[in-house]
């Protein structure tokens, strides 16, 4: 049974949502569009909108160790079918393709053996490192400034561009789904900022106005939802540059207009080790941004 009072193992998540397909069968789909590394399902959950909807991508849990994140893309989950009525016409006039742990392997292993756990679990032959950083991965300005060619490296960006099986499944996923996906979230932790490209640089797509603007209207309506304050701004120049992320792909490559990574809570006090009795205003911080976001994709 799913709960927000503690943070739960992949087993219990990936139940959830079968649970949630078998119940509301019209709503809800799920789909494994792949395999990790070390062979665990990539499950995508489908929440279907109104026929003829734009679609919004969400992701969790690239990085094993950010535990509030898969419990706060949960959160929205349920709350997108298990509670759609109170949330306004604007999240049913979306598709929603989520996906809460995109890095499974490395989210056992952080419950298992080691809680600040980043990467993916890639071996890297006898007595070598483990493990490629998967928000480093993917192909777009893959290599440059903020990652590493070094496997022991915790910003090791993987032998090539999309070597991972978790980058390459997600990428093929939403290209696939064309010109439909207008929005990308990529949730982390932690820090409370909404970052939006770019991240390899300290530099700026052209219509950074439209960017800012919905990313500050996010801020605001996570503040009212959960009381903590979110920094807005490009990810390069507002925490530090990092290339080969999911959300310069996503908005470089993909083309998706209205694209962020959400570092959720908390500043730093618990830092990753965020305690379960956070899950709950930090995942109502989550909605609010993705039901804003749905507003400003719907308007475009
Ligand atoms: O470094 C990262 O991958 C993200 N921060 S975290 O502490 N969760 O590891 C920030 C990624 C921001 N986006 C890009 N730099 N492209
Ligand atoms: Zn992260």
């Amino acid at each position: 049974r799913m709960t927000w009072h503690s943070y739960h193992r992949l087993a219990d998540i990936h139940g959830f949502l079968d649970y949630l397909a078998q119940t509301y069968p019209q709503l809800v789909s799920v789909e494994t569009i792949g395999n990790s590394i070390e062979g665990r399902p990539l499950k995508v959950v489908k929440i279907s909108g109104q026929p003829g909807s734009p679609a919004i991508w969400l992701d969790g849990g690239i990085h094993a160790r950010e535990w509030i994140s898969p419990a706060s893309v949960t959160y929205i989950i349920s709350e997108l079918v298990e509670n759609r009525d109170a949330h306004g016409e604007a999240v049913k006039n979306i598709d929603w393709y989520i996906l809460p742990v995109v890095n499974p392997d490395g989210y056992e292993y952080s419950h298992r053996s080691d809680r600040l756990w980043r990467k993916n679990r890639r071996a890297s032959g006898a007595g070598r490192c483990a493990g490629t950083d998967l928000n480093r991965n993917f192909d777009y300005k893959w290599g440059g400034a903020g990652a590493s060619k070094e496997p022991c490296k915790e910003i090791y960006a993987g032998s090539g561009p999309f070597s991972e099986p978790e980058t390459y499944v997600l990428s093929n996923f939403i290209q696939s789904k064309a010109g439909t996906v207008k929005g990308y979230v990529s949730f982390h932790s932690y820090g409370q900022y909404i970052l939006h490209p770019w991240g390899y640089a300290r530099a700026y797509p052209s219509d950074h106005a439209d960017l800012s603007n919905v990313g500050r209207k996010i801020a605001n309506a996570m503040y009212q939802a959960g009381g903590a304050s979110y920094t807005v701004g490009g990810a390069a120049a507002t925490l530090y540059p990092a290339s080969g992320g999911s959300d310069d792909w996503a908005r470089g490559t993909a083309g998706i207009k209205y694209t962020y990574t959400i570092e959720l809570r908390d500043r730093g006090f618990f830092g990753f080790i965020l305690p379960a009795q956070y899950i709950i205003p930090t995942g109502r911080e989550a909605l609010a941004a993705v039901k804003t976001l749905a507003v400003a994709v719907s308007e475009l």
